[in-house]
């Protein structure tokens, strides 16, 4: 039989701390296997791990409780994990190790998010230009890639369009303000099932999380997307979950995989309603031009090195807008520089 000594060598030399842990974590690897999965769903130190086994999908209920604490590490959805004891008929197994992640998002919390779908609509609610551009410099920063995605296009009105001339009341104007972001855009209606199948098809493998305002439709789209999901809209569930304390961490969903590709999974986010302050505190104080990709081209051009691209001379940024840049995104740039 295979003995696991736990992590003792690793932990704080504190007696009694170092006995507790010992007695309740120092386990019988029983058949002496680390299984590697992933967590897709944290509640109160239980933690549910999705392992593939030659295709077929197993989940297993596992306790870390105690063990990532010592270690000043919290394991979130989304965490590649090495599970250990085993047990195939109860499905449970012990969560034992956390592999680096690649990506953290704190809001909601979540490990190894490869791409984001950031939902927002034109009406019920309208899109906030600065909070969008914000939520996209802090994906950028935590090195997820955006995919936007306009929802409700059934409610757009083709006459009012036409006759309107500001940025935020038409379609199109949205379109060309991320035209040279290189982020693909999707117009959906999870209500007509529109676009469902194009932005069924934007989504790889690794995870995806649906992120946006509350109320643009995250869950409808996700059901549209995948009607086996049967997730909670109109709001009710955010409610209900906030009552919970449970807003903060969320669920992935597995897809399958992909022949050649690796598993992929799915995360429906709660709605944000504060999120232009939260994600605020949390952006990189340097670097914000480094995540508008459409600024990319003009970035070693200007006159000075640590050029702000505020009121500095000989700037190229700032020669680019109205061109390449578009005005909109250029003024939530300063918006996040100053
Ligand atoms: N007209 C219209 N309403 C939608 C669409 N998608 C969602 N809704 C409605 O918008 C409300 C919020 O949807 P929900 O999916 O809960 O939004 P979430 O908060 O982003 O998850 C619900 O009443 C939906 O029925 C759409 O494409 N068109
Ligand atoms: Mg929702
Ligand atoms: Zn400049």
């Amino acid at each position: 039989m295979n003995m696991i000594i736990c992590v003792k060598t690793h932990i704080p030399r504190r007696v009694d701390s170092q006995h507790e842990f010992c007695y309740t974590y120092a386990m019988e690897n029983t058949d002496g296997k680390t299984l590697t999965g992933r967590i897709i769903k944290g509640v109160a130190g239980m933690y549910d791990v999705h392992y593939l086994d030659g295709g077929h999908s197993i989940v297993f209920t596992c306790p870390a409780r105690g063990l990532f604490k010592l270690h000043g590490k919290t394991p979130l959805p989304g965490d590649v994990v090495e599970i250990i004891n085993v047990d195939m008929q109860k499905r449970t197994a012990f969560l034992y190790k956390i592999l680096p992640r690649v990506s953290e998002l704190i809001r909601p919390k979540a490990a190894n998010v490869t791409q984001a779908v950031v939902v927002f609509c034109l009406q019920a609610p309208a899109v906030n230009m600065p909070v969008l551009d914000t939520l996209l410099v802090y994906l950028e920063s935590q090195n997820i890639r955006p995919i936007l995605c306009l929802n409700k296009i059934d409610l757009i009105d083709d006459r009012e369009i036409s006759a309107s001339q500001t940025a935020n009341a038409s379609q199109t104007a949205l379109h060309e303000i991320y035209s040279n972001t290189g982020y693909s855009f999707h117009r959906t209606s999870a209500e007509e099932s529109e676009g469902i199948e194009e932005l069924r098809a934007a989504i790889s493998d690794g995870v995806t999380i649906f992120t946006g305002a509350s109320g643009v439709g995250k869950s409808s789209l996700l059901n549209a997307l995948f009607p086996g999901l049967n997730l909670e809209t109109g709001g009710l569930s955010q409610k209900i979950s906030r009552g919970k304390n449970t807003t903060r961490t969320c669920e992935l969903f597995y897809l399958g995989e992909d022949a050649g590709s690796g598993a992929s999974y799915l995360a429906d986010s709660p709605g944000f309603t504060s999120l232009e302050a939260s994600l605020l505190t949390n952006l990189p104080k340097e670097g914000i031009d480094t995540y508008f990709p459409e600024f990319a081209p003009f970035l070693g051009n200007c006159y000075y090195n640590n050029c702000a691209h505020r009121t500095e001379h000989d700037c190229a940024v700032k020669d680019a807008v109205g061109t390449a840049i578009h005005l909109s995104r250029y003024e939530n740039y300063l918006r996040l520089i100053v």
